[in-house]
């Protein structure tokens, strides 16, 4: 987003969250003789000046690990003040590696899952990061307003059961009891499967419910003191200034487009994956395509450096 303008005295840093297809990820421990020694932290290094973020990473990789990075993917920036320096850590998902990583600079490896305990003690920079890791790739959006409550309800029990993980109740112009009614449903399923349901435009409600968060529309966002922090706390972009508020806000994700045509804003001009990647690089939090988009574009959303996808018709149309 702001990948130009990082501040003088930044360290400019490429980071790799390298994770294996079972879902767990790999962290090094800082050897001995460096600053924060013994502390884990994802992978990375120092990115050199004229080196691209995606060149000091694959070198990075090559030299402490000995790996190739084959499949990685542009994700989340932070930039974090240390006592002795801040550093910008540009941070990629690398998905597929050849070679099997190997300590070659001292450094100690583990590979961690987030439904276990953490080593420790861990790099504070990488707690938001660890939060962030932790989010599906897939946000779906109900619509009971399209399908009716009961038929809506039945798709998600099915997409729950395949593994759907995060839910988000729309359905804005639904009358107020019948809205509460059926929130109260999707919350019910969603936790049985242990995933989690934001409630449109409504902490309020969120809260009643003991639902997990609260998404907010572009608007609302404009006009939001704070963010909640007893919930999750989500909001729609549709321009580079509408993220820059959502990431100001320090949400734990936004949703940007629409992406491509979509009925439900048919007067939007779509931002294609390229200007979605123009508007989302450098976020430093998540973002997820929006519009028109189904979960066949998980790959070119990723390429674009988006999270994920999120969906109304695509979540529930297969
Ligand atoms: N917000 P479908 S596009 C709810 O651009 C929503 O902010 C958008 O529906 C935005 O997946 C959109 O059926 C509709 O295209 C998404």
């Amino acid at each position: 987003m702001t990948a130009a303008a990082a501040p003088a005295g930044v360290l400019e840093v490429a980071a790799a969250v390298i994770v294996r297809p079972d879902g767990a990820f790999l962290l090094a421990r800082r050897p001995a003789g460096k600053v924060y020694a013994g502390y884990w932290e994802f992978p990375g290094g120092k990115i050199e000046p004229g080196e691209s973020a995606e060149r000091a990473l694959a070198r990075e990789l090559r030299e402490e690990l000995g790996i190739e990075a084959r499949r990685a993917y542009a994700w989340i920036t932070r930039v974090y003040a240390y006592a002795h320096a801040t550093v910008r850590l540009n941070f990629f998902r690398v998905l597929e590696w050849s070679g099997e990583p190997h300590p070659h600079e001292d450094q100690q490896l583990a590979w961690q899952r987030l439904d276990a305990p953490l080593v420790e003690p861990m790099l504070p920079a990488n707690a938001p990061v660890l939060a962030s890791l932790a989010l599906p790739h897939e946000y779906a959006i109900t619509a009971a307003e399209r399908y009716g409550s009961e038929t809506m309800l039945a798709r998600l029990a099915a997409r729950l059961a395949a593994g759907l993980r995060l839910v988000q109740v729309r359905d804005a112009a639904m009358a107020r009891p019948a809205r509460t009614a059926f929130a109260r449903q999707v919350v019910e399923l969603a936790h049985a499967r242990g995933a989690k349901v934001l409630i449109h435009s409504d902490a309020g409600l969120a809260r009643s419910l003991g639902a997990d968060g609260v998404h907010y529309s572009g608007r609302e966002l404009e006009g939001l003191g704070e963010r909640p922090r007893d919930l999750l706390a989500a909001g729609s972009c549709h321009t580079r200034a509408e993220l820059e508020r959502a990431v100001g806000l320090g949400l734990d994700f936004a949703v940007l487009g629409p992406v491509k045509r979509t009925a439900s804003h048919p007067g939007a001009v779509p931002l294609g994956w390229e200007g979605f990647a123009r508007i989302a690089h450098g976020s430093a939090i998540p973002v997820y395509g929006i519009g028109g988009l189904q979960l066949a574009d998980l790959e070119p959303a990723w390429q674009a450096g988006a999270h994920g996808v999120a969906m109304i018709s695509g979540a529930w149309s297969a």
